[in-house]
């Protein structure tokens, strides 16, 4: 595992805090969230008071990369936090927490806040799963919390995932930990995840590489678009 390169591995050179390489084969990139309630107006992110458009910045190198993954015959994940219609699993102290405008469940201009099948759920346009894509619904903040991704992931044989979305310091990095501790080396790119808040994301990006990759690595997106257009 690690930076070993093998005989079809891509190696990201300038990834943090050392070489990343990996196999496009048995690799997944991963995109959390990139979903019109976390990303527009009138989604659970505003609800909250956020300034969303930080989050819509980096739409274009979130497509830019998916398209040239996409272009080398890589495999993508796209997940969505949502909840069932009924709330039946989202516990209440994640629904009742802090004091929103609205909270997950309330109807908003995009439909009810985090609900399956809801416009707010929906990834926004430029993004847009395609088939063959596996898209993953999610209660929780991390993509392997009561889902079938790892299972996914097993019968696929991957081993590496390449993550971008929204936000960095909570589904974001909540799934890399998640990944980590399941064994998979995880990169995150730098320039295709955000945040709400500036600091979280710069503090983040330093604690995912910290101690010699203790969570995963980190990568710019133009290294990884040229590697992946080789
Ligand atoms: C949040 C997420 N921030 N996708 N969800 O509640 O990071």
């Amino acid at each position: 595992m690690g930076a070993q390169a093998g005989a079809a591995s891509r190696v990201l050179a300038r990834a943090v805090p050392f070489p990343y390489a990996f196999e496009l084969a048995r690799t997944a990139l991963v995109i959390i969230d990139m979903q019109r309630d976390f990303i527009e107006p009138g989604g659970f992110g505003a609800s909250l008071g956020n300034d969303v458009t930080r989050l819509q910045a980096i739409v274009p190198t979130v497509a830019a990369v998916l398209e040239a993954w996409r272009g080398a015959g890589g495999f993508v994940v796209h997940t969505r936090e949502a909840h069932r219609p009924d709330l039946s699993d989202c516990p209440p102290a994640k629904r009742l927490r802090g004091n929103p405008a609205l909270r997950i469940g309330d109807v908003g201009t995009m439909g009810r806040l985090l609900i399956a099948g809801e416009p707010g759920t929906e990834i926004v346009a430029a993004l847009a799963p395609r088939p063959g894509e596996l898209v993953i619904d999610k209660p929780g903040k991390g993509a392997f919390h009561a889902t079938p991704l790892q299972a996914e992931l097993e019968r696929r044989g991957i081993a590496r995932l390449v993550f971008m979305g929204v936000t960095t310091e909570v589904c974001v990095q909540t799934t890399m930990r998640e990944a980590n501790d399941r064994g998979y080396d995880g990169l995150l790119v730098e320039d295709g995840t955000e945040s709400y808040f500036p600091a979280f994301k710069a503090a983040t990006l330093a604690m995912i590489s910290a101690q010699g990759a203790i969570v995963g690595w980190t990568a710019r997106s133009d290294e990884l678009i040229a590697k992946l257009a080789r």
